[in-house]
């Protein structure tokens, strides 16, 4: 069973639960406790960060639909029509879909670790779309990016938006771009498209990762409700509350669910104390600025770098090839 593991693509496998199980346990026991922030995307998770791009704080989603609105036909002059659009955490596709109407994209590839919310989204999508062939993905891209044989290998874009890069630290936004430029490279000259957000002043980034409903703080702790039934952890939300903020010093914000009181936390081969006050980081979000973005796409190898802006220079959307 294990042989047959290890030859198995990455999207046939769905990761072991004691896998899942040891990292989760690794970061409860690490003397600064931390959650992967890929942990937030349950079923509930999905739609409550879909509530969070509504929201009138988190600029992000807004401002690059505005500068691909904008930009529509420049953007799609440098990239050209026909791509293999592979749609990076495509959540309810909605991005991607905006695109198709310039792109005609030859075929779409949507991936996202959340294989329920990703198969109802693109069961709709196809009823909007028939001509554009759909081929989902579920899978943990995080872990490699190699994808099934029928997913054609020319002119593949690899679409990054909503700065989810900023969720990875600079060592593996490195790594993750080189491995996108090395897929690319196998095939017919590609590209990426990325959607990065800027830094800009800390009182509009607190608001959009703190805001006034409290519906980023309902994501972050039903982290603790879908960890309770991946590692069977007795974690109860009540006992914890959100903080998020920018670390301008660090570019970036930070969220972390803080404890209310004193508590333990159990699960079967063990437990972790809490004092309260104590933390556990649940995810960064860095911020870039448009020279970092250059520095990064020239440091992972790619080339033909091309930004578009919103006015207020919030967000940055940028194509760049092999
Ligand atoms: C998915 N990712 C880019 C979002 C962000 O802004 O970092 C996740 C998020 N976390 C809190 N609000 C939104």
């Amino acid at each position: 069973a294990q042989l047959a593991r290890l030859i198995r693509r990455p999207w046939q496998q769905t990761p072991e639960d004691w896998e899942i199980r040891a990292e989760l346990e690794a970061g409860l026991m690490a003397q600064d406790a931390a959650i992967s922030p890929k942990y937030f995307y349950d079923p509930l998770g999905s739609k409550l960060f879909e509530a969070i791009c509504e929201l009138p704080e988190y600029y992000p989603t807004r401002t690059e639909a505005a500068i691909f609105e904008q930009h529509a036909d420049d953007i799609a002059a440098a990239i050209g029509t026909g791509v293999t659009l592979v749609d990076l955490g495509a959540g309810n596709c909605a991005k991607a879909a905006r695109l198709f109407p310039t792109l005609k994209p030859r075929q779409y590839v949507p991936i996202d670790i959340s294989a329920e919310f990703l198969r109802e989204a693109v069961a709709g999508l196809r009823q909007q779309f028939p001509d554009i062939p759909m081929h989902e993905v579920a899978m943990d891209f995080s872990a490699g990016l190699e994808l099934p044989a029928t997913v054609s290998r020319d002119r593949r874009l690899f679409f990054y938006p909503g700065s989810s890069l900023g969720n990875f630290d600079a060592q593996q936004a490195l790594a993750f771009l080189r491995r996108m430029r090395h897929a690319l490279q196998i095939g017919e000259a590609g590209g990426v498209l990325l959607g990065l957000d800027l830094v800009k002043d800390a009182d509009v980034l607190d608001a959009a990762y703190d805001d006034e409903l409290g519906v980023t703080a309902a994501f972050n702790l039903n982290l603790l409700n879908h960890v309770n039934r991946l590692l069977g952890t007795d974690f109860n939300a009540r006992d914890w509350q959100h903080v998020g903020f920018y670390n301008a010093p660090r570019q970036r914000v930070e969220m972390h669910l803080e404890a209310r009181h004193d508590l333990i936390v159990h699960w079967d081969g063990g437990h972790r104390a809490f004092l309260r006050g104590e933390r556990i980081h649940t995810e960064n979000s860095h911020k870039f600025r448009q020279q970092d973005i250059h520095d990064l796409l020239e440091q992972a190898g790619f080339g033909e770098v091309r930004m578009w802006c919103d006015a207020q220079r919030w967000f940055a959307v940028c194509h760049a090839r092999v």
